[in-house]
């Protein structure tokens, strides 16, 4: 079952206060992102994976890897008891999650410390109280974090409550489930007439996906940016922010170009918010990576979620502030304190990263299959994180990424000059990309100047559609 990798060690022996092994509950870019972590920290990695990556590389680098399922991730990477049992044959330390999957799963970060190892991330009941969005927003309010208006909490049965609380936000309102988030279970109402209608088919719906009913409301805010913070927190009451993130550049709640820092912010505003995250995980005992997340409109930032796992996009933090976030997670996992206070920490430059997804540019449909040839981009300022190598098959199980380019520049003008020279480069055959898509959106003259909303792609791709 576990399989030694014949692979020697890169790093010295340098014993150290961390783990001994860590198991990687997850498979692509992420895996092979953690286990460079690991490797940097002299800590020996166990990869999991189900039948449909037993060929890859990356699970060959690891030291150990055990499948632990068929191709279906129901079966393999959201199989808890064979994750668990996996840990238990290979004696691993502790369990790194990435994301997705169960990263921001509450039940199963408690069986991890419940079955003696250590979850990489906060504590499940932090987890779970960013996992409900409604008591998430209340801990914020109360933390000082500034929130976008609407209804103090849960949504009362009685719909005549309902129609006094959207007189006082005012129209047009969003209603929300408060277990979902990353844009599921919302609908936005525009007139009293619809309101009642609308809570109830949000409820039903939210009952469906997600087994809860409970939704609340908000202000809709009708063209926002999406600007988050990251943060990182020890056990010991430590924590620090790591500037911000621009995610505004999506398509269904997929993001596909982030960027930091955002443009065209104060960074007074900047800073102010910055504290106001640092405090917030002080006062909530917060520990590991997060990210807070923002709408951001007319000059304020208004929360709307908290990320409790490492993100896609960190990669454009650790370029623009040198700090590995990967390596500081583990650290923080092992009780260790955070080794910076935040005047030692820094922003310089500017990095752009590009999600390279396996889908048709055009119409987005997936595009799984064999890579028949491959050429990765590289050069000053250019960092590839991807899994995916020449003859590599892309499964058509999993999500459609295959990997991230990061361009960083002194500037913003010579970040995104050096991903236009990167996507030139790189080559991917035999299955479709969405480098094309970014190559368009790097010569679009609105994402040059910088701050499009979240909406500006999607607007941007039906005017192409007419054009077409
Ligand atoms: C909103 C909003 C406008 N007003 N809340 C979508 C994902 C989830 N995280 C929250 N979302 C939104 N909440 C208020 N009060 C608009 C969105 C939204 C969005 C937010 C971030 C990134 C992309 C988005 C795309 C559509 C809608």
């Amino acid at each position: 079952m576990a399989l030694r990798s014949p692979s020697s060690p890169v790093v010295p022996k340098n014993p150290n206060q961390l783990f001994g092994k860590i198991l990687i509950a997850n498979r692509g870019e992420i895996a092979l992102r953690i286990q460079r972590a690991c490797r940097e920290l002299n800590i020996k990695t166990v990869v999991v994976h189900s039948e449909a990556d037993r060929e890859a590389k990356y699970v060959r680098l690891a030291d150990e890897s055990v499948c632990i399922g068929p191709p279906a991730s129901a079966q393999s990477y959201l199989n808890v008891p064979a994750i668990i049992a996996a840990a238990e044959v290979t004696d691993a330390q502790a369990i790194h999650p990435g994301y997705g999957f169960l990263s921001e799963n509450a039940d199963f970060a408690e069986k991890v410390e419940r079955s003696g190892f250590v979850f990489i991330g906060p504590r499940a009941d932090t987890i779970r109280l960013m996992g409900d969005k409604v008591s998430a927003k209340v801990a914020m309010i109360k933390a000082g974090v500034p929130c976008v208006p609407g209804s103090e909490g849960a949504l009362p049965d009685d719909p005549k409550e309902v129609v006094k609380v959207a007189r006082t936000v005012g129209y047009p309102v969003i209603i929300k489930a408060s277990a979902g988030g990353g844009g599921r279970g919302m609908r936005v109402v525009h007139t009293e007439a619809a309101l009642v209608s609308a809570v109830a088919l949000t409820r039903a719906e939210a009952q469906a996906a997600f087994g809860n009913p409970t939704v609340y409301m908000e202000k809709f805010l009708g063209n926002p940016r999406h600007i988050e913070i990251q943060v990182l927190a020890d056990e010991h009451k430590n924590a620090v922010y790591l500037f911000e993130r621009d995610c505004s550049m999506q398509r269904r709640h997929q993001k596909i170009i982030e960027e930091a820092p955002a443009p065209g912010m104060s960074q007074r505003a900047l800073v102010r918010i910055g504290e106001r995250c640092a405090d917030a995980c002080r006062k909530i005992g917060y520990r590991g990576a997060g990210t807070f997340e923002f709408l951001f409109q007319e000059d304020e930032f208004f929360f709307i979620e908290m990320n409790t796992r490492v993100q896609v996009e960190h990669p454009v933090t650790e370029m623009i502030t040198g700090i590995d976030i990967v390596q500081e997670q583990i650290r923080v996992a092992a009780g260790q304190k955070l080794r910076f206070r935040q005047r030692d920490i820094v922003s310089r430059g500017h990095a752009i990263e590009c999600r390279i997804n396996a889908e048709d540019p055009y119409t987005f449909v997936p595009s799984p299959g064999r890579i028949t040839s491959y050429h990765a981009p590289g050069g000053p300022g250019i960092r590839v994180d991807s899994h995916v190598y020449h003859n590599y098959f892309v499964p058509p199980y999993y999500d459609s990424m295959i990997g991230k380019v990061i361009a960083y520049g002194d500037s913003r003008d010579q970040a995104i000059a050096r991903m236009r020279i990167a996507l030139s480069e790189m080559v991917v055959e035999g299955i479709r990309t969405n480098i094309p898509l970014h190559q368009e959106l790097l010569l679009d003259e609105k994402f040059i100047r910088g701050g499009t909303s979240i909406h500006y792609l999607e607007e941007k791709l039906a005017k192409r559609k007419l054009a077409g």
